[in-house]
């Protein structure tokens, strides 16, 4: 598709209908930003803008609020950002009028194709993402991170010039691959598919269809990494268009990437080759070796060296604020997982750690029940140290799941909770932050929270 000369209406003016508008502009089309939110900051709008290029601002009409319906017979092309749903009315009638309607991703695709190694699937993708992003950049003179992982690839697009060799790696979700067109992934993955996003998507049956496109226009000369444990992947990859690659963190494959004796392992044509003892990775727990085995089959199929691969494993310490390695102190080794803010997550926090525990729980009240979570800790916590606004109510949960009194420790803050560890953990012991509940009342957001763990951890 060539846009220029064309006028094109980008819907949505967060992040990615900055970056969209931008590149539209860099195209040589006129561009049109469009927000449904009347009350929409123009200004901080136009200063983004503005920060994107020269002239950018200039070239772009800025509307809010009720869409002009008249406007539609006018455009040659619409722009959609991720949050823009596609079975609203105004949408609805940009297909009705026969308007071609592409997405962020498949603008950014369009204008500078190339190798991309894209990742989707519920959980796991930006930990997945973020570690082929770091294997590619040891590999490979120029990588670009983008995507749902929150740099618009419409950004990372406008700063590349002419025939350009620049791999991407994509963290691409749901929303973003229902108006997907020719994208092409060299190498993709979907890491699971479970229930979510319902309210965008309406039923399970379209959700995975979704996700399942990721793998659209892929020949068996590419490659689609699929998790074997996954049912609804299983069955996919019989219909799948690329060559499978299958991982599972439960058995051995005779075909794929695994865990065999406590090491990440290829099987493949009757040959064995070990990545890595997951003794030798900072990130823990069966789902982030499920993610460790997500970028290395990329890796590998792009042709990276498993020895670059293997040094970038053993020095990755996870994404910020999930399960992350934060420095072992007198022996005790210290992890922040303030992402932990729902008692889903925070299971797969403890379930993480394979020294004893001493967590520490507790923060803004969403109403959740913390039993599932206290009866998976599985004889690892040593101290149940409980802070915030749901203290008690965790305390009570604690008492009814049969934890020891002396094991409940009931403080008023973070930094108390932290030097009540630093004091009472030994050599060999675990500390936790793992809160199970959202951090607002005492922290902006996890963000912070989690900075604060660290600061007080390594002060
Ligand atoms: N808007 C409308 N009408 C609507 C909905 C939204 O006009 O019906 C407007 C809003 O008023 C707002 C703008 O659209 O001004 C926001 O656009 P957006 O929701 O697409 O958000 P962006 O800031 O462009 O960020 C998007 C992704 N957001 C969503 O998918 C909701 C970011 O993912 C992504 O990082 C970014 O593009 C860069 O690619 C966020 C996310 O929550 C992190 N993703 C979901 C997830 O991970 O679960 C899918």
């Amino acid at each position: 598709m060539e846009f220029k000369g064309k006028k094109a209406l980008v819907f949505g003016a967060g992040i990615s209908g900055i970056g969209a508008a931008a590149l539209l502009h860099k195209e040589g089309a006129r561009v049109i930003l469009y927000d449904g939110n009347a009350s929409l900051d123009r200004e901080a709008v136009r200063t983004a803008l503005k920060k994107k290029g020269e002239g950018v601002s200039e070239n772009t009409e800025i509307i809010a609020g009720d869409y002009p319906e008249a406007l539609t017979a006018t455009l040659d092309v619409a722009v959609l950002s991720p949050g823009i749903p596609t079975d609203i009315p105004v949408v609805r009638a940009f297909y009705k009028a026969g308007l071609p309607v592409i997405g962020e991703i498949e603008l950014a695709y369009l204008c500078s194709p190339g190798a991309v190694y894209a990742i989707t699937g519920t959980n796991g993708k930006t930990t997945s993402t973020t570690l082929l992003g770091e294997i590619m950049k040891a590999a490979f003179p120029k990588v670009d991170v983008v995507g749902n992982i929150g740099n618009p690839y419409t950004e990372a697009v406008l700063a590349r010039t002419g025939k350009d060799e620049t791999i991407t790696v994509a963290e691409i979700s749901s929303f973003q691959l229902e108006t997907t067109d020719t994208f092409h992934a060299r190498a993709a993955a979907i890491t699971n598919i479970t229930e979510d996003h319902l309210n965008r998507h309406h039923t399970m049956e379209e959700y995975i269809r979704v996700k399942e496109r990721i793998c659209e226009n892929q020949t068996k000369e590419d490659l689609c990494v699929l998790n074997y444990e996954d049912p609804v992947l299983r069955e996919f990859a019989d219909h799948c268009p690329g060559r499978v690659c299958f991982f599972s963190s439960l058995r051995s494959l005779p075909e794929g990437i695994c865990l065999e004796d406590g090491d990440i392992v290829i099987n493949h044509a009757g040959e064995k080759r070990k990545v890595i003892a997951t003794k030798d990775l900072q990130i823990l727990g069966l789902h982030n070796y499920e993610n460790v085995m997500t970028a290395v089959a990329m890796a590998d199929f792009a042709g990276v060296d498993m020895e670059v691969i293997r040094k970038v494993l053993a020095a990755f310490p996870g994404v910020e604020h999930r399960i992350s390695f934060v420095a072992e102190i007198d022996g005790v080794r210290y992890y922040n997982d303030s992402k932990g803010t729902n008692p889903d997550a925070a299971i797969k926090g403890i379930q993480a750690m394979n020294r004893p525990t001493l967590l520490i729980g507790g923060g803004y009240d969403k109403e959740s029940s913390y039993e599932e979570w206290i009866n998976c800790f599985d004889g690892k916590v040593k101290y149940f140290v409980l802070i915030g606004q749901t203290k008690e109510k965790i305390a009570d949960a604690a008492r009814r799941c049969g934890m020891a009194e002396e094991k409940i420790i009931l403080l008023d803050n973070l930094e108390e909770a932290v030097a009540f560890c630093k004091k009472n953990a030994v050599s060999g012991d675990a500390v936790l932050l793992s809160p199970a509940c959202a951090s607002w009342g005492q922290f902006k957001n996890y963000e912070e929270r989690g900075e604060y763990f660290k600061r007080y951890v390594l002060e």
